[in-house]
């Protein structure tokens, strides 16, 4: 089995990759990296992952960026898993893998305003607004796709819970999820999974969030 080098920030997007690695049973060495602390931006990790991004994966003799590429690489390499979705679940399946990537966009915009912004920037009152009410038009949605009592496909857990469901973690720093019922049954369901539990323990120690809600700036 060939090494396995995963460039990770903590309650970050490579999260959905540690995720994945542990519902496979495949050990990684992590590599820590913080969004702030200049690590992405040598060249090093530029050769692997262009934009300065993670995750970025290390494996087979190659390098790959996207999570979302990522999980659908390691769903494909290990089709005994099941992870990729089964017949008849292909379109599901790609819709909520792409789909997590429009609600993981719209916490990217609120994360830049509500966190990363120094001053004498300040969050835009306007934009923070309007994304917060697409973030609930995405949890709305990821709720009317979710299946009573279980998860996206009704083939059981697959990669895209691991996309759409990692989510689920940044997403209630600016959205209450409590109106969505179906959504906080999915994500205890979620942290049972001892995988997930697992990547937890390996996670490390989120620097970003310095409280549990930010709620939209007056003005
Ligand atoms: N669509 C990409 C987004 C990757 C991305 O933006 N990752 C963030 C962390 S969640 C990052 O690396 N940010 C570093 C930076 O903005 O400099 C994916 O899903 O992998």
């Amino acid at each position: 089995m060939s090494r396995i080098i995963l460039h990770h920030v903590p309650m970050s997007r490579s999260f959905r990759v540690l995720w994945m690695l542990e519902e496979l049973g495949l050990e990684a060495e992590i590599v820590p990296h913080t969004i702030t602390g200049g690590s992405l931006r040598t060249p090093e990790v530029l050769a692997v992952t262009p934009a300065g991004r993670v995750p970025a994966l290390e494996i087979d003799g190659i390098s790959i960026f996207e999570s979302g590429a990522i999980l659908q690489y390691l769903a494909e390499r290990h089709p005994e898993a099941g992870l990729g979705g089964g017949p008849g679940e292909r379109v599901a399946f790609l819709q909520a893998m792409h789909f997590a990537e429009t609600m993981g966009s719209l916490i990217e915009t609120l994360n830049l305003n509500h966190v990363f912004l120094r001053p004498p920037a300040r969050p835009s009152p306007v934009v923070v607004k309007i994304v917060t009410a697409r973030l609930r038009d995405t949890l709305r949605a990821l709720e009317g796709m979710l299946r009573e009592d279980g998860y996206l496909l009704p083939g059981g857990f697959s990669a895209a819970d691991a996309m759409l469901g990692f989510n689920l973690w940044a997403a209630p720093h600016f959205v209450r999820l409590d109106p969505f019922s179906k959504l906080v049954a999915y994500k205890a369901r979620i942290e049972a999974r001892p995988a997930f539990a697992a990547a937890k323990a390996k996670d490390g120690t989120q620097q970003f969030y310095d409280r549990d809600f930010y709620e939209v700036p007056d003005g």
